[in-house]
């Protein structure tokens, strides 16, 4: 998708803070923290959002899971983290590549849930 943000650091068209990336996920800082820390988890492949998530994906989306649980014990979140997922419009979502949000650090996160 040559208008997506997401795809163009995935290509390496525009820098990101990398903390992990292989064949099928890349994962890296946003660059709007909302915790001191906060990272994104997304496909290389363009999927939207949790919209077009089917059965075929299921491999995919493991994937990103274990990546993110993986990089947050790297990042020292072992006391816990928030894992957010936002999705279309009613989910305010802005950027339309699908990705998993790990925020944490110590006693910043505001109650959401
Ligand atoms: P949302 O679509 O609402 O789940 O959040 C998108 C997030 O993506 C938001 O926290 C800011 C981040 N973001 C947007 N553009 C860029 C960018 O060019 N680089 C990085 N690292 N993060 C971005």
């Amino acid at each position: 998708m040559s208008d997506c943000i997401f795809c163009k650091i995935v290509a390496g068209d525009i820098p990101a803070n990398k903390l992990f990336e292989d064949d099928d996920v890349v994962a890296f800082h946003d660059i709007r923290p909302a915790a001191p820390v906060h990272f994104l988890v997304i496909p290389k492949a363009h999927v939207e959002s949790m919209l077009e998530v089917r059965a075929e994906h299921a491999a995919l989306m493991g994937k990103i899971m274990t990546v993110a649980a993986d990089l947050a014990r790297q990042q020292g979140l072992e006391e816990g983290y928030r894992t957010i997922v936002n999705t279309g419009r009613v989910g305010r979502q802005e950027v339309y590549h699908l990705h998993v949000h790990i925020l944490g650090g110590p006693d910043v996160l505001p109650a959401m849930l």
